[in-house]
């Protein structure tokens, strides 16, 4: 960790700030458990080094929804799993080819973003690989939702100083599927940072819990990024079904419309949503994204 001078000294953790997953209902939650971007309280030892004391409380964090662990599934365990806390921005990386584009999990994470009131910036990489009319599809349906989406190419240099300059004096939180170019661009930003690129992340094994370890750097005085492994499957953590549409925000101005307020926007009739998917003002691939999520935490609620 680093300390108010900004000098890095090691700290050890207590095994109170440990456990990496943990119940909702547990009411101690948000003080028990150290992650990373935490704002701590320390003693420092003879040795230079420090024992963390308190968590301080947290401005936001980033989560999702612990992927099943072996043993777990049927017992009615809805773990949630921290990637970090006191983000400024979620930046999504997505790539237009090498993996594909994948919508799905974006609109997972964008739920996720808005949830945790944690502002999304969406990225999309490897444009060298793509003709314009594909990528610049995705590019239009996102920023004219609202987003701020940064098109890019580590190859060709492209995008790249627009996108630093967004992320400075802000703590960014790196997320995307494993392949897409976190590494990469990263490094294009920041050249001492010198990660490596290219290497299937592992998901470390340690018992029975599946680590995430994400890395905290800081790339200037003011700026800090935190890489975190590639994400596979990627769940929201502990949204109601009736919650869901409000984080599809361009679904907000029709929701109110509906005949029924209980309305999913799915089967109801006079739902305003359907409606304006089917006029064309609600993108039907946010839709099916909504759709495909809603009924996941149908499935859960049967646990
Ligand atoms: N063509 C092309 N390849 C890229 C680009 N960015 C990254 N790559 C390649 O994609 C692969 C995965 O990159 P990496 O940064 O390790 O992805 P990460 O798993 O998301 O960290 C590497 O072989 C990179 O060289 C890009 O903009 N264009
Ligand atoms: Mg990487
Ligand atoms: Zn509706």
């Amino acid at each position: 960790m680093t300390d108010e001078h900004g000098n890095e000294l090691i700290c050890k953790l207590p095994g109170r700030f440990k456990k990496q997953y943990h119940l909702k209902q547990d009411k101690q939650y948000i003080l028990d458990i150290a992650t990373i971007g935490d704002r701590i309280k320390f003693i420092r030892n003879q040795d230079g080094s420090g024992v963390i004391t308190k968590i301080l409380e947290r401005k936001n964090y980033f989560s999702r929804k612990a992927i099943k662990l072996r043993g777990t599934a049927g017992r009615g365990e809805r773990l949630e799993q921290i990637f970090a806390a006191n983000i400024d921005n979620v930046v999504i990386i997505t790539s237009v080819s090498n993996p594909k584009f994948n919508n799905r999990l974006l609109d997972r994470i964008l739920v996720a973003a808005e949830s945790s009131k944690i502002n999304p910036i969406i990225v999309i990489n490897k444009i060298d690989l793509q003709d314009p009319e594909i990528y610049e599809e995705w590019y239009d349906l996102y920023h004219d939702i609202g987003y701020q989406v940064f098109l890019t190419s580590v190859t060709g240099n492209i995008g790249l100083f627009e996108l630093k300059d967004r992320l400075k004096e802000n703590v960014n939180l790196f997320c995307g599927q494993s392949g897409v170019g976190k590494s990469s661009i990263l490094n294009g930003l920041y050249p001492k940072l010198n990660l490596k690129v290219g290497e299937v992340n592992t998901v470390t094994q340690k018992g029975r819990h599946t680590t995430v370890s994400a890395v905290l750097k800081h790339v200037d005085d003011e700026t800090v990024v935190i890489d975190t492994p590639g994400i596979r499957e990627f769940a929201p953590y502990g949204i109601e079904k009736n919650d869901l549409a409000h984080y599809f925000i361009e679904f907000l101005p029709y929701m109110n419309e509906c005949r029924f307020n209980t309305c999913t926007h799915y089967h109801e009739p006079g739902c305003a949503v359907v409606e304006a998917v089917d006029n064309g003002e609600i993108d039907v691939q946010r839709y099916y994204s909504y759709l495909n999520m809603l009924e996941t935490i149908e499935e859960d609620a049967v646990y």
